[in-house]
């Protein structure tokens, strides 16, 4: 890098007091993806968030998260939002479906909607590797995704202060 370009920075701290975040989570495989549900709600509480920020709302599977997300995402009520999900290979194609159709749904909501959408669905071999992935050798996803959200949000309210000029100058202006 240049030893005189100083660029700008943009980011956004890892602070959630004043931001609005709601959580979708799915019941099947609950045993893990409550576990997730827990961490990422006392890593948006001792960020800041008080009772009132925080809204959850369970779906049956992980196929549902997008709509879900997507749905949350158009009340406009929140500066971002976590799908929580765990879908664990059986003999079938069945996890193929579920798993590609989940992640690409969730890209499609925050991509159509503007709204951070943080992806905390596990996709696991084995039951092992998603217990170990909620709480225990592999950490909390649930923790990393509470973290990236609020990263998210803070850095959503920042660039909304700038808007783009249109693709003729390919150039951004300040409001
Ligand atoms: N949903 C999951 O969240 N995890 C799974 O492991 C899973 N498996 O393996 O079947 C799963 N299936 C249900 C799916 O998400 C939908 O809820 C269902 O197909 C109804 O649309």
């Amino acid at each position: 890098m240049s030893d005189q370009l100083q660029p700008g920075k943009i980011s956004g701290e890892l602070a959630a007091h004043g931001l609005r975040f709601a959580i979708a989570v799915s019941r099947f495989n609950s045993f893990i993806t409550e576990r997730l549900l827990a961490a990422a709600v006392d890593t948006l509480a001792r960020s800041g968030a008080k009772t009132g920020d925080v809204d959850v709302v369970h779906v049956p599977g992980a196929f549902e998260l997008p709509l879900t997300a997507k749905k949350l995402a158009l009340t406009g009520s929140y500066d971002a939002l976590i799908a929580i999900g765990c879908v664990l290979r059986g003999e079938t194609a069945h996890y193929d479906y579920v798993c590609s159709e989940t992640s690409r749904g969730l890209q499609l909501a925050q991509m159509d909607t503007g709204v951070p959408v943080i992806f905390c669905v596990l996709t696991c071999d084995t039951l092992e590797q998603a217990i170990d992935r909620a709480g225990l050798k592999g950490g909390n996803k649930g923790f990393e995704a509470g973290l990236a959200a609020i990263e998210m949000a803070q850095l959503a309210r920042k660039l909304k202060k700038t808007v783009p000029a249109g693709p003729a100058t390919g150039k951004a202006r300040r409001k």
